[in-house]
């Protein structure tokens, strides 16, 4: 994977979408712009069985259209099913030795939160880290408290090349501050799922990352 790619990383399901239908939020989303996808199955009421893995499947042909990767939370299973491009895995998952095994060399993000966490990501392979929660979040309900942004700066520092993704909380508002942390790029749930003009906030969003910003 590129660095790039996550310069605006979109996870949903269905949880997240209460007005409108979760695969149209994720299309409207694909066609202005999102670089990566998350399928995220989590929270109330969420689909299980083969309404689960069918959601999924549609969440994938739509992001094949696009041509966006399409990364699978946690469930390595699924993942290897439905040969999804990679997997994201927090720390309360299988271990990232054991999940890199078994994805073999499909992209595989970490959720890293401190420097040992960090160090074990690398060791096994992690092609990405996410930072996170930089600032509070209503979208995760055991979210851990907000970092903000100073373990996001070191880790950019220490590593100049490695591509890192902010997490938690980002909207149009205070996403440009972890862009001048460092990051190459930022995940968000709400500030698009709960977008009233999806199009917009994902340029906006866009607008404030480097790569927006070398071809202006
Ligand atoms: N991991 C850390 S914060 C978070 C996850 C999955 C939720 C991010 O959602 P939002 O709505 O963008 O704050
Ligand atoms: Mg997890």
């Amino acid at each position: 994977m590129k660095r790039d790619n996550l310069q605006l990383y979109f996870i949903m399901g269905t949880s997240n979408v209460l007005i409108q239908k979760p695969l149209n939020v994720l299309e409207k989303a694909l066609q202005s712009g999102i670089t990566m996808f998350q399928f995220r199955e989590k929270g109330p009421n969420t689909l299980t069985g083969q309404a689960y893995e069918n959601f999924a499947q549609e969440c994938q042909k739509l992001c094949q259209q696009y041509n966006v990767p399409f990364i699978v939370n946690d469930d390595v299973e699924l993942a290897v099913k439905l040969g999804a491009d990679g997997v994201h895995i927090g720390q309360e998952d299988l271990p990232v030795s054991m999940v890199r095994e078994k994805i073999g060399s499909m992209i595989l993000g970490v959720s890293v939160h401190s420097q040992a966490e960090l160090q074990t990501a690398l060791q096994y392979g992690a092609d990405y880290v996410g930072i996170g929660p930089i600032f509070a979040t209503s979208s995760k309900k055991d979210a851990k408290p907000p970092s903000g942004t100073k373990f996001l700066q070191q880790v950019r520092i220490q590593y100049p090349e490695l591509p890192i993704v902010a997490i938690g909380g980002l909207n149009c508002s205070n996403a440009h501050t972890v862009f001048k942390a460092g990051a190459d790029g930022i995940a968000v749930i709400s500030a698009i799922c709960e977008s009233e003009d999806i199009s917009n906030t994902i340029s906006t969003l866009k607008s404030f990352s480097i790569l927006d910003k070398k071809i202006k």
